[in-house]
């Protein structure tokens, strides 16, 4: 049995409905110990899809859980933690993944923040990202703070690329994997959610 966790309250005219309830099924934590409830959930336009649609094998940075295991790209060199985001796109553009906790620090790579999230990416969308263009950041250690999250994906330069840029984006809270496909429609577009802890 799925259940769903996200209940999204909408901000903006420009705003669509993401109470897709087909689209935020999500897999039953496998231990009750790290579960965790995100609250009042509020996000930019994003066309939902499945937390995880069952392939039997984990594809590497493609920022989702084939294998629904509640962990993404695991096996692929990325760090992940009770808490992990991850963006991955395949235009040869820089997109950021820019995600802060409690605190309000966005996490970066080479240093946690207080809130215990660390990047341990930084793709510009170049030959520095080897075809493989995905950001991570995850809860370095412990348990996570509770208070307000913000997750937000930015194009920061689309170079000549024909607009718009669509980019996988997927949250595992817990054991929990949510996903989205979020289109940023201009130069320097940002979409984002929040929610509680
Ligand atoms: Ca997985
Ligand atoms: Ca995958």
């Amino acid at each position: 049995m799925r259940r769903s966790i996200l209940k999204p309250r909408l901000v903006g005219a420009a705003s669509v409905a993401l109470a897709c309830g087909a689209c935020l099924e999500l897999p039953p934590p496998r231990d009750a110990a790290v579960t965790l409830e995100p609250r009042d959930v509020v996000a930019s336009t994003m066309a939902m899809e499945a937390g995880c649609v069952t392939s039997g094998v984990e594809r590497c940075f493609d920022a989702l859980d084939d294998n629904c295991n509640g962990v993404i790209d695991e096996g692929c060199g990325l760090e992940t933690g009770i808490l992990q985001f991850v963006v991955a796109w395949t235009e040869p553009v820089d997109v950021d993944l820019r995600v802060s906790g409690p605190d309000g620090a966005e996490a970066a790579v080479g240093e946690t923040t207080p809130s215990g999230l660390l990047k341990d990416r930084d793709c510009k969308g170049t030959v520095d990202c080897h075809g493989q263009n995905i950001e991570n950041v995850f809860l370095a250690d412990g348990w996570p703070r509770r208070g307000r999250y913000r997750v937000a994906v930015r194009l920061e330069d689309a170079r000549d690329v024909a607009l718009p840029v669509k980019v996988r984006m997927s949250a595992r809270i817990g054991q929990r994997v949510v996903t989205a496909v979020v289109v940023l429609e201009e130069r320097r577009a940002e979409k984002s959610y929040e929610f509680t802890l």
